[in-house]
């Protein structure tokens, strides 16, 4: 099966912030899941460089657009590294390979017929490139969004027909009911769709950095037409010897955070059914981080979290455990430096941490690191049954923070389960030498496949534990409790994972 996900795409008018981590974040859990699973996978990210948000942000810093560009992109790149995200290609909207499609493909828009020449008289915000309809519009002509007052636009630009796909939206949205996820995102597109379709300004005489419209020199492409191709264009170049198009188009899922609702589950589909293509099979709407205290984060506040400042201190799993447990995934929630700092010492360092460093020693020191024995505790055995087909149902569905959960209270199974058999008192006992053996030897396999079902979310971590526990296998084939029962392992003692903090 393939499964082709990607990233919106970030503007290059400032510097990345969490929310684009976040994105990125959740985006590789996905990726790296179906590539355990063995699917045909292929994770796309990458800036969007044109339109009125980047050339504004050029000229107040006295860039020239392009050098503006480059100098940004470079810093989102950067940024995926430091975060553990690891994509198969980085699309930038001002590579010429992108440029030349995204004139074939709107040049086949044209000849389709749905493209006219009309005057566009209305409100728009150069914060969100995006003209308002008067039903998304503030009290005194203020954006949404950014709060800003709009500026009344009336330039001859080409539209394009919107409005003729109102039928085959209504239908697309009746026929595939994972269209659009969650439920929430769901109903406010359904919603913009039941408000009638108007058509859209496709191209703009305004500005010059952007792609040029190929039957008009003096247009370019409006930002937002440009920018949502890039799904599709990455895929004819990201391999120079070979065309990707086929082996992963429709998509299957677009993550996107709610702002850019609109383009991604209307424009989007509408566009490629202009163009005769096929519309993705998934978007999903994720929310928005807040500040600790509950409101939008925001530099005059000072409640913002820099993604760095907590890769820096913690490390890139720290942050990706934290942002997928912290805010149910799918819902806007709070965060902040201090329930980093708790999760990470109360379920990093202890829950788990703890766990896999003493399941290590105590093979060691009690079985001199040898756990041939492998007759596991069938009792604890049932309460991990089915676990992997579980965690990947809510993978599946987007549902990154309940699968999450699932794996997370079987660490804390495993916990009890030490507590329970306290295998330092069999150690010392030689009537239960044998019972010894299957304790560890189910915390052996307790540990192992609760790390691969883990991998996704905290990589680094996962693979120092399965590699000191001799199964360095992250297959999700290995993922159920009982997989290894046949093999044997020698183990290897680790410093702490997720060290205590230097006071
Ligand atoms: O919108 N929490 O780019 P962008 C979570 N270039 N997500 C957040 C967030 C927050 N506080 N703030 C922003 C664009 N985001 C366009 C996309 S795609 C063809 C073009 C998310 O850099 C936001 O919702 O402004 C979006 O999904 C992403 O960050 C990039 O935002």
């Amino acid at each position: 099966m393939s499964f082709y996900i990607t990233t919106s795409i970030s503007y290059v008018n400032g510097q990345p912030h969490l929310g684009h981590a976040y994105e990125a974040i959740a985006t590789d859990v996905l990726a790296r899941h179906h590539r355990q699973r063995s699917d045909d996978t292929f994770f796309l990210t990458g800036t969007d460089e044109h339109g009125e948000p980047v050339a504004d942000a050029a000229k107040a810093n006295g860039y020239e657009p392009r050098e503006w560009a480059d100098l940004n992109a470079e810093k989102f790149k950067a940024l995926l590294p430091e975060l553990g995200v690891e994509p198969d290609f980085f699309i930038r909207t001002s590579d010429p390979q992108h440029e030349q499609k995204v004139q074939d493909v709107l040049q086949r828009v044209y000849d389709n017929g749905y493209v006219y020449k009309g005057t566009y008289t209305g409100w728009y915000c150069p914060r969100c490139a995006d003209f308002k309809v008067e039903n998304e519009i503030l009290e005194g002509n203020r954006c949404p969004i950014h709060e800003i007052e709009l500026t009344k636009e009336n330039e001859e630009n080409y539209f394009f027909k919107l409005s003729a796909f109102q039928s085959q939206l209504e239908a697309l949205f009746a026929e595939n009911q994972g269209f659009v996820g969650p439920p929430r995102a769901r109903n406010e597109a359904e919603a913009f769709l039941a408000g009638g379709l108007q058509d859209v300004s496709l191209t703009r005489a305004k500005l010059t950095w952007g792609v040029q419209v190929p039957w008009d020199h003096s247009h370019v492409f409006y930002v937002w037409f440009d920018a949502l191709l890039n799904y599709y264009t990455a895929l004819s170049y990201a391999r120079a010897n070979a065309d990707l198009t086929e082996r992963y188009w429709p998509a299957s899922v677009h993550m996107i955070g709610k702002d850019i609702l609109k383009f991604h589950t209307i424009y989007w589909p509408a566009l490629l059914l202009a163009a005769g293509l096929e519309p993705p099979k998934g978007v999903f709407v994720h929310g928005f981080l807040q500040g600790a205290d509950g409101r939008k984060m925001s530099k005059s506040l000072g409640n913002g979290l820099d993604p760095l400042d907590v890769t820096e201190r913690f490390g890139a799993d720290a942050l990706r455990f934290f942002l997928l447990r912290e805010v149910q995934f799918g819902s806007d929630g709070p965060v902040g430096m201090d329930a980093v700092a708790n999760r990470y010492s109360a379920e990093l360092a202890n829950d788990y941490g703890n766990l896999a460093s003493r399941t290590l020693a105590m093979i060691a020191r009690y079985r001199d690191s040898d756990v041939s024995s492998r007759a596991t505790d069938p009792e604890l055995a049932a309460e991990f049954t089915g676990l992997p087909a579980t965690v990947s149902a809510a993978l599946d569905a987007v549902d990154l923070t309940g699968g999450l959960d699932q794996i997370w209270q079987r660490v804390r199974r495993l916990n009890r389960y030490v507590e329970e058999q306290r295998p330092w008192e069999l150690a010392r006992d030689e009537a239960a030498a044998a019972r010894l053996d299957t304790v560890l030897a189910s915390l052996h396999e307790g540990v192992r496949s609760l790390s691969v079902l883990l991998y996704p979310f905290i990589p680094a971590a996962t693979a120092k534990v399965l590699a000191a526990l001799g199964t360095p296998d992250t297959d999700y084939s290995a993922a159920a409790f009982g997989t290894h029962a046949a093999a044997t392992a020698r183990v290897e003692k680790i410093p702490p994972l997720f060290p205590k903090e230097p006071d």
